[in-house]
């Protein structure tokens, strides 16, 4: 973000307090920053012991002896799946709908109770124990948006059965090393699912993926959704209807100790190899329910709740799955695109569902507000009383139109920041409480004790910007890197003492108020989907006709940021693409074996083929020139640069169209 954003985003002096009706009926209070300052982990215990059901009491908050790995609950035990289905049954809840499901294709949508997902979790819990999943066995899951995606997860949690849900944008290759890493045993997949109008095959994936035999995989449980054809390896495969079918109906939930791994969730970090973050199972679910309840305001006797993201993200797993399952919610869970059939789809299942609270990302809020004011307009959304934002710093312009257009300048907002490794929600307002400012996450909630500190690492003034941090353990904490705990180490404990460093750039208002500027380091941040740099220029050099690439994010009108790469070829291919017309293929051929390597998100917007790319006399690629020529500004100083002429060279070839 360049400077001159920073100041136009501190000159945002607008302020939003909450309605006098919604902070009466707010779970989040005034007193619970208090009594969280007075004794944060008795704060903790407290919400432990009221968002959770655990099977043995809990002694001990936090064990912080072998920091950083921290043990939150340790002889506490519980089990996820029966706090977030069991224990709502058991209360007489059964009735309410946990899950109104709207497929992507018009009609086609269905409610789940807790009672049905109760016999669900069940059924699914024994057919995986048919297969020979028990506690530590790790699973992975490979789904659409569609209520399987939930009901998988959850019964993996049921046998205390680790499970990794890998993002079903992402490609063949991607599935291959995420299942590779956690050894998984199972792997829940779908024949397909419904994207923009269409199905989309799934399981072709996960045979690529399969292919070579040199996994720990032994079956793969595949789920109907589209009914297209599907390849079938008769000793491997089964479909996911005829094993719940022929499993029995009661399952009683493995107890699991407070640290027991409940989930590995890949995420990109500076280097190319995606990290497993896992987080385990008591503080997390803590968290997630706790920060639900506080920050989204869930009532769950009344409130309709819809977070947007998909189940392959940690939104998904916090603020679709354990969240508003654990507090016993009712939400929507939509499978398609925002502009299928229509550009009001959203909009319709607002109106057709009562929807009461709205959790997206910037990015679409970004891409509704390119299409239009008239298209929400259409739609009765009175029934919306709160909005949230996730993902990436909203900018004023893109909070205000949220909030007039689709919050009716009646619905709080919250702009909650957190990370797959914080696992739930760390810095927010709170809704009934703060006076919330366009742009600003505002303040850690209670319990938490993040801050923005200088290079040294000391606490920056209120006005003044550096990195940052989080300074005490938190409850849903990443417990590490799956198989590496150096690498957990290295990368989150030790760019400052004692503290966690999130890779974030942020900036203290007047008031202390925090405002998130994104990434300090190479990861990107598209459309709310984080991509490192390194990975992206593996893929590209993983082609036979390039011979070195270089990534950079450039800030883009509605994804946020995009992926620009710069690419030198190998020699044969500069003369191919020499020829007319053959460049542009290249570039499409490029673009596509990125897609194919990661998968789709991963897509460069551009790719310019360069001669050279400017670098640091110890060989480090400059991506801050290139991120300026990506977006079209004045080239930065170029002095630590090994041959200044490079940038000249890179501009001449942009002009030139190449
Ligand atoms: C939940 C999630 C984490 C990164 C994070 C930051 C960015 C997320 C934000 C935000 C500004 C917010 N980020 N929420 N930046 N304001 N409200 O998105 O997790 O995919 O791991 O990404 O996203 O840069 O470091 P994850």
């Amino acid at each position: 973000m360049s400077d001159q954003t920073l100041e136009n985003l501190l000159q945002e002096t607008r302020t939003f307090p909450p309605p006098p009706e919604f902070a009466a009926q707010a779970n989040g209070t005034a007193e619970q920053y208090s009594r969280a300052a007075d004794d944060r982990e008795a704060f903790w215990a407290e919400q432990a012991r009221r968002y959770v059901t655990w099977s043995t009491d809990f002694t001990q908050v936090l064990d912080w002896s072998e920091a950083p790995f921290a043990k939150w609950f340790a002889d506490g035990e519980l089990n996820a799946c029966y706090n977030a289905v069991d224990r709502h049954v058991e209360a007489g809840h059964g009735d309410r709908v946990a899950i109104h499901f709207v497929g992507e294709p018009e009609g086609d949508s269905r409610d789940l109770t807790y009672n049905d997902l109760h016999v669900e979790v069940q059924r699914a819990a024994n057919a995986l124990a048919d297969l020979g999943i028990g506690k530590g066995d790790t699973v992975a899951i490979y789904l659409p948006m569609i209520p399987e995606a939930a009901v998988a997860m959850l019964a993996c949690a049921r046998l205390g059965a680790p499970h990794s849900v890998v993002f079903g944008g992402f490609s063949a290759e991607a599935l291959h090393s995420r299942i590779q890493d956690v050894q998984a045993k199972v792997v829940i997949t779908a024949d397909g699912g419904y994207r923009r109008g269409k199905p989309s095959a799934l399981k072709p994936a996960v045979d690529a993926a399969l292919e070579h035999g040199d996994t720990s995989v032994e079956k793969v449980l595949v789920v109907r959704r589209t009914g297209q054809d599907t390849d079938w390896t008769d000793d491997r495969d089964l479909w996911w209807h005829e094993a719940i079918e022929g499993a029995r109906a009661e399952h009683t939930p493995t107890p699991v100790e407070a640290e027991h791994p409940l989930f590995v969730l890949y995420t990109s970090g500076t280097t190319g190899k995606p990290k497993g973050i896992f987080h385990a199972t008591g503080g997390y679910l803590v968290q997630c329910a706790y920060t639900n309840a506080v920050v989204h305001d869930v009532h769950p006797e009344t409130d309709v709740y819809w977070c947007t993201a998909d189940i392959g993200w940690v939104t998904g797993h916090s603020y679709i799955v354990y969240g508003p399952m654990t507090l016993g919610a009712t939400q929507v869970m939509y499978e398609g695109t925002p502009d299928t059939p229509h550009q009001g789809r959203y909009w319709e299942i607002v109106q057709d569902k009562k929807v009461s609270i709205l959790y997206t990302a910037p990015t679409a809020i970004r891409t509704f507000m390119k299409w239009g004011e008239d298209i929400p307009a259409k739609f009765d959304m009175s029934s919306l009383r709160l909005l949230g934002s996730v993902g990436e710093p909203i900018n004023p312009e893109a909070w205000m139109w949220y909030r007039r257009v689709i919050g009716g300048d009646r619905c709080p907002i919250v702009d909650t920041w957190w990370q797959t490794e914080t696992g739930a929600i760390m810095i927010s307002a709170l809704p009934g409480v703060t006076a919330a400012k366009p742009g600003s996450a505002m303040r850690p909630i209670p319990g938490i004790t993040a801050d923005v500190v200088d290079d040294a690492g000391e606490s920056v003034p209120n006005g003044s910007g550096g990195y940052l941090v989080i300074k005490e353990p938190w409850p849903s904490m990443l417990r590490g890197v799956w198989g590496d705990p150096e690498r957990y180490k290295e990368t989150y404990w030790s760019r400052f003492r004692d503290m966690y460093f999130a890779g974030d750039g942020a900036k203290k208002d007047a008031d202390g108020d925090i405002w998130v500027l994104g990434r300090v380091d190479d990861v990107m941040n598209v459309s709310g989907h984080r991509l490192s740099t390194t990975e992206i220029e593996s893929a590209l050099v993983s082609h036979p006709k390039v011979a070195e690439a270089a990534v950079v994010g450039a800030t883009d009108a509605t994804t946020g940021q995009a992926v620009c790469a710069f690419v030198i070829l190998r020699q044969e291919a500069v003369q191919e693409a020499d020829e007319p017309g053959e460049g542009t293929e290249l570039v499409a051929e490029l673009r596509n074996h990125v897609a194919k390597e990661i998968g789709p998100i991963a897509k460069p917007r551009q790719i310019m083929i360069v001669q050279e790319l400017p670098k640091t006399r110890s060989g480090k690629i400059m991506r801050r020139l290139l991120r300026d020529v990506a977006e079209n500004r004045e080239v930065g100083d170029v002095t630590t640069l090994a041959d200044s002429s490079v940038m000249d060279l890179i501009k001449e070839g942009m002009s030139a169209g190449g």
